[in-house]
């Protein structure tokens, strides 16, 4: 029973600060205690066990958060089960120094305490010499010195603990359910529209946009645009400050380009193709003046994600800061109010909601490299099929169809593609569906008319002399490699 009083204390303590976190920012600790757990699934062995074992995307967040969850309110519980409030704060007080800045720690510590003597008292029951509560008796002595209000049946004491634990689970299933349920990937029915009223082929509708973060979703910074500025700093001869309305000074840049994450697997969804709106980086670097002794750019966001670029790299003209994706200025999910597009690199190289720009002598290792991934994050050839669909790859015998995918090489282009459908005996070119902008993916064809059979299909793509990688490697830490390939039944 002490436990489970614990527990509710524990339980009303977080969903307090889960309050405090969402109306004032105040920080959450459990994310804290999320930070340090991807910190840790950042090892690359763990965090290639995680995506095994879980899948992409939000899995792995989900089987951290869930795992921070159980350590968060398992050690509260066992905290407060074993000790009064005074030592059981004071516990967590000291416990918490290490991953949280001292005066939470503190806050959560008083809290805590309070909580659970408040919890104790009013739930524990009367010291009882007839032993029904079982081994509850001394600690419940123990627990609640002084703080027992006399003539209160057991039985009601009995029920309200019941009605409560019962409501804290609830809120703890609750919580984790909406977690779950906003890190699923079933997207919003709602179809993008351009100006226009309908995108141009090949195109993502950003209902559909590929979707990765470090937060899970519910924790992804929600900027207030009016408050937004975008602050350039460090080696720069005027440091600048700039409002969303100070960013119109800059000439509009408009271009189509394609999006994909270094996580990606062969054959997987995560990388699409939008048109953007912005401005070049450069334009903004010119204004604050860059200093001589200036060699690196280092981003900051407002979800403390941070990545650099050799200022070099960062002072041509195909490095854009947007504010719009298909004709819609960025929602949340995709970085509002502003986010990096660097051509040739994977995602992780380009910021979203981005809050400063730093000017430095030094690199400064960004939040996925600290976790074993790619310096340079430099984008693979890659070629995918989506038609026949790997998931259902069925065709019907003797109908004119099609093999259909995408090709993509970043900042490079895509010269040709070729099918297979005999296990690489023999490789048939497909029909580039063009033209394209230049650093947006390449959509092919290949007209097939199959008899029934198996057949098994793959794709390769070239890029002037270089074909594609057919070396399969994993994603981490440069990005995936090998042919897209699997067998298609026809009957
Ligand atoms: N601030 C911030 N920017 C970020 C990330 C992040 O977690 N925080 N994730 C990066 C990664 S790994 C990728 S693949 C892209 C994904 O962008 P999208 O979800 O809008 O497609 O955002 C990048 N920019
Ligand atoms: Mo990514």
């Amino acid at each position: 029973m002490r436990f489970l009083r614990a527990w509710i204390a524990a339980v009303v303590l977080s969903a307090l600060g889960y309050l405090l976190f969402v109306l004032s920012g105040l920080d959450y600790p459990p994310l804290r205690l999320f930070g340090v757990l991807t910190q840790l699934l950042g090892i690359p062995k763990l965090f290639q066990l995680v995506h095994q074992i879980f899948g992409l995307g939000q899995g792995g967040k989900i089987f951290a958060f869930t795992g921070v969850s159980i350590l968060w309110l398992g050690g509260l519980t066992l905290l407060g089960g074993l000790w009064r409030g005074q030592i059981a704060g004071l516990i967590t007080f000291v416990l918490m120094l290490v991953f949280t800045p001292w005066y939470v720690a503190l806050g959560y510590g008083v809290a805590f305490w309070l909580i659970l003597d408040g919890v104790n008292a009013l739930l524990a029951p009367r010291a009882r010499r007839d032993g029904r509560d079982g081994g509850d008796q001394t600690s419940g002595e123990l627990l609640v010195t002084g703080n027992v209000r006399a003539g209160r049946p057991n039985q009601t004491r009995r029920t309200t603990t019941a009605l409560l634990a019962a409501g804290g689970a609830v809120v703890a299933g609750g919580g984790l359910a909406g977690l779950f349920r906003s890190g699923g990937a079933a997207a919003p029915a709602v179809a993008s529209v351009t100006p226009g009223g309908r995108l141009p082929f090949g195109v993502t509708p950003v209902s559909q946009w590929y979707y990765v973060s470090k937060n899970l979703e519910p924790f992804d910074p929600k900027v207030d645009g009016t408050k937004w500025r975008l602050k350039v700093s460090g080696l720069v001869r005027t440091p600048q400050s700039l409002s969303l309305s100070d960013l119109k000074k800059f000439a509009p840049v408009r271009d189509e380009r394609t999006l994909a994450c270094i996580s990606n697997p062969v054959g997987g969804p995560l990388l699409s193709n939008g048109i953007w709106e912005g401005f070049r980086l450069s334009e903004l670097l010119k204004a604050a003046g860059v200093q001589p002794g200036a060699r690196y750019l280092i981003w900051e966001a407002a979800d403390g994600y941070t990545e650099s670029l050799p200022l070099g790299r960062a002072l041509e003209d195909d490095v854009l800061l947007v504010h719009s994706l298909n004709g819609e200025p960025l929602n949340v999910k995709h970085g509002f109010p502003l986010r990096v597009l660097i051509p040739g690199r994977y995602g992780m190289k380009q910021p979203r909601w981005i809050t400063g720009i730093r000017l430095t002598e030094a690199d400064e290792a960004g939040y996925w490299v600290k976790r074993g991934w790619s310096k340079t994050a430099e984008i693979e050839l890659m070629s995918r099929i989506d038609e026949p669909a790997e998931i259902s790859p069925q065709m019907k015998a003797g109908a004119a169809g099609f093999i259909r995918g995408i090709a993509f090489f970043g900042d490079k282009p895509v010269t040709k593609v070729e099918v297979t459908t005999d296990g690489g005996k023999t490789w048939t070119a497909a029909r580039l569906v063009a033209p394209r902008t230049k650093y947006a993916w390449t959509p092919w064809e290949l007209p097939f008319t199959p008899a029934a059979g198996t057949y098994q299909v793959a794709v390769r793509a070239h890029s002037g002399g270089t074909v594609q990688k057919d070396k399969e490697a994993d994603a981490l830490p440069e990005g995936a490699t090998g042919y897209h390939h699997f067998i298609v039944n026809v009957s």
